[in-house]
């Protein structure tokens, strides 16, 4: 989780640091929310995997995997991107047993960067 942080405040270093540049009025993803929430555990199965970035993601390229702990993925590999809402990207999972899921997300910016990340929840009945 420290690393993490430290991409993040590295990130928004870089991301200061290019607003000198014309194509700075974009901005550099940074997944901001989760549903389920990151390193959280829960009691029942989720239906989808919600991700939320700070801003609009690219269309192209985009992909979220829902790996268990045993290195399979078993997400429904059907990412979509809310219509209304470019920053929210979501997948759909079916009914997962007890275990603790990473998922992965992979986007492009708008500022056209790409972002890989990942994060934890738990299912405990
Ligand atoms: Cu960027």
């Amino acid at each position: 989780m420290k690393s993490n942080y430290a991409k993040m405040i590295l990130r928004s270093l870089l991301f200061t640091t290019t607003l000198a540049s014309p194509l700075s009025v974009f901005a550099h993803a940074i997944m901001v929310k989760s549903q389920p929430a990151q390193d959280t555990t829960i009691a029942v199965s989720p239906k989808q995997i919600d991700v939320w970035f700070n801003d609009k993601v690219g269309s192209e390229y985009k992909a979220v995997a829902v790996i268990d702990s045993k290195g399979n993925r078993v997400d429904n590999k059907d990412v979509q991107q809310e219509l209304l809402d470019g920053s929210h990207l979501y997948c759909t999972v079916p009914d997962l047993p007890p275990d603790t899921y990473t998922v992965r997300y992979r986007v492009v910016s708008i500022d056209t960067h790409i972002v890989t990340g990942k994060f934890q929840f738990t299912i405990k009945p």
